[in-house]
């Protein structure tokens, strides 16, 4: 009874593995391509990196295994946000290391990173594995945002590893975490300590992506999901006919999200940041974008709509960022004093004597809720946590008050009324797609493979995702080729390079060719829930993204 019907289903449902990885596995052997180099940055890498820069490229392919045959005890860590099908990663490792030997064992630290260094683990089974598999979240052993930098973290590490006899680390995670994978196998190689690591790229946000990555998994998933919601609302708005809909989409800092949702529903307004911050558009001008629209489809007697915002936006949007950067400073080094001031008036009197008086004038024109979000708790790096600033409703707030400025000018006649949403956890922990299904149980066996044939330093990559999983190839790359050099915390350090959303890519082109139409008409598509059982055209499509990124790269 506590088990619905679905998840009973999805427990037998078996992730499709690309053709060579069914060959069993002492039947897929290694093969080494080029000896790679950085993407940028290539000298101070090497430096940093110099036991693990250089390495070749890694294709698996049908053929006797020539791995060294001996017992496996690997760990495995889940790492930062939620992302639809880390459970299958471990499904995937977890099958691919009993399959090489019965007493291997897969041991799953608690909590993320921390579980690591504070040695929290339990034994993973067989009769956990199965009660997780094909489902979402990461409960199975939880996450954890710490980050693994310091030299004492490694060192914990290492004990923790030798305790457990561990051969191998697998890290599930975004850009982040895969970094220090990265660092964390250099140091393992430069003290001798016999412990492989392999990363995973996970992320909804998408921006875990390169030449070598083609998507981060849980992006497929988190997109259809949001889609769906957004389809639901638009024809709730079609039908009632009466409110505007300003729905913000999770993604940190790139715009992914938002514009595949966009390509699969159709939005009158769909904002990317990288385009706001490209064309340095101001709050005001983002104001009258969205107005534009309204305006229009007034004029046509449509008083609704959708507008779709990406969560990161408000950093890109060179007023707010400048204002935020500078809030950052105030509260890294005068946070104490500013919680002690009781009432808002002396907050605000404080903050006007600390900010410069440009930003103090942006600051005073944001609707009190935002100012007080803005004003919220940092993140471990000292960041704004953007999923709690109302963006939506700040747009929303805005383009009210603007359209009242036209309707007193005599330039607008419509009737406004604003709802605003916020699509993000929900995405985070659906019942994964049969794409993400698929994907993470490959790449977590990809990863056992990786382990297997001797490998640190290297991330579990699946490639040609755009066709069907029998064309999948399966690999490693070294972490080392992804990273350049990047300012972080006021100083230069070695890190994965974020994919932003290609303002010269296809998804992007795309919109642009079509958003003119979207926003005067009502275009509106509805891709409805994720099927799981059907046709295959029906069940195992991905996204519009991969599909149009493969159409741009090769023409078709
Ligand atoms: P990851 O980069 O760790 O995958 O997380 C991404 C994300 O889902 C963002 O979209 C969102 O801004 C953030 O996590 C929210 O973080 P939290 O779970 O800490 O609230």
């Amino acid at each position: 009874m506590n088990i619905s019907t679905l998840q009973r289903s999805r427990y037998s449902y078996k992730p499709k593995m690309p053709g060579m990885l069914r060959k069993g596995i002492s039947n897929i052997r290694a093969e080494e391509g080029e000896k790679v180099t950085s993407v940028s940055s290539d000298a101070e890498i090497r430096k940093l990196f110099p036991h693990t820069y250089g390495m070749r490229e890694v294709t698996f392919s049908e053929g006797k295994s020539n791995a060294e045959k001996k017992k496996h005890v690997v760990g495995v860590i889940l790492s930062g946000g939620q992302a639809p099908g880390g459970h299958n990663v471990i499904a995937g490792l977890y099958d691919a290391l009993h399959e090489a030997g019965q007493d291997n064992v897969l041991l799953g630290f608690k909590g993320g990173p921390s579980g690591l260094t504070d040695d929290s683990y339990i034994t993973l089974t067989g009769e956990i594995i199965d009660a997780y598999r094909n489902t979402g979240g990461f409960d199975m052993i939880g996450s954890g945002r710490t980050k693994l930098e310091t030299e004492e973290q490694f060192r914990k590490v290492a004990e923790v590893a030798e305790k457990h006899e561990m051969t191998a680390i697998v890290i599930i995670g975004g850009d982040d975490s895969n970094t220090n994978a990265a660092v964390l196998a250099e140091y393992f190689k430069e003290h001798k300590v016999p412990v492989q690591v392999i990363g995973c790229p996970k992320t909804i946000d998408g921006d875990l992506k390169n030449d070598d990555i083609e998507a981060s998994f849980g992006f497929d998933t988190a997109t259809k999901t949001y889609s769906e919601l957004i389809g639901n609302i638009m024809r709730d708005a079609n039908s009632a006919k009466k409110y505007w809909h300003f729905i913000k989409l999770m993604g940190r800092s790139a715009s992914h999200i938002a514009l595949e949702c966009s390509l699969q529903t159709h939005p009158n307004v769909c904002l990317i940041s990288e385009e706001v911050e490209k064309n340095r558009m101001s709050l005001s001008q983002i104001t009258d974008y969205i107005a534009d629209s309204i305006i229009r489809r007034a004029a046509l007697g449509m008083n609704f709509g959708v507008v779709v915002i990406p969560e990161g936006l408000i950093e890109f949007i060179p007023e707010m960022r400048k204002l935020i950067e500078e809030l950052n400073d105030t509260l890294a080094e005068k946070g104490q004093q500013f919680a002690e001031l009781s009432s808002w008036d002396e907050k605000t009197g404080f903050l006007s004597a600390e900010l410069s008086p440009e930003s103090m004038d942006v600051f005073d024109i944001l609707p009190i809720d935002i100012q007080q979000q803005l004003l919220m708790d940092r993140d471990p790096h000292g960041n704004v946590q953007v999923s709690m600033i109302e963006t939506e409703k700040l747009l929303a707030t805005l383009v009210g008050r603007r359209l009242k400025e036209l309707k007193a000018e005599g330039k607008y006649s419509g009737k406004f009324k604003s709802m605003s949403h916020f699509f993000g956890y929900e995405g985070r922990a659906a019942f994964p797609s049969n794409f993400d299904a698929d994907y993470c149980y490959s790449l977590g066996y990809t990863a056992f493979l990786l382990i297997q044939n001797g490998y640190t330093g290297y991330m579990s990559i699946i490639r040609s995702l755009d066709e069907g999983v029998d064309k999948w190839t399966a690999g490693g790359m070294p972490i080392t080729k992804m990273m350049n050099m990047e300012r972080r915390g006021g100083a230069m350090k070695p890190v994965i390079r974020k994919a932003l959303v290609d303002l010269d890519g296809g998804p992007f082109r795309y919109l642009e060719k079509h958003r003119d139409k979207w926003s005067s008409a009502t275009c509106f598509r509805y891709p409805g829930a994720i099927q799981y059982y059907g046709p295959e055209e029906l069940c195992d499509a991905t996204t519009i993204t991969l599909a149009l990124e493969r159409e741009a790269r090769t023409g078709k």
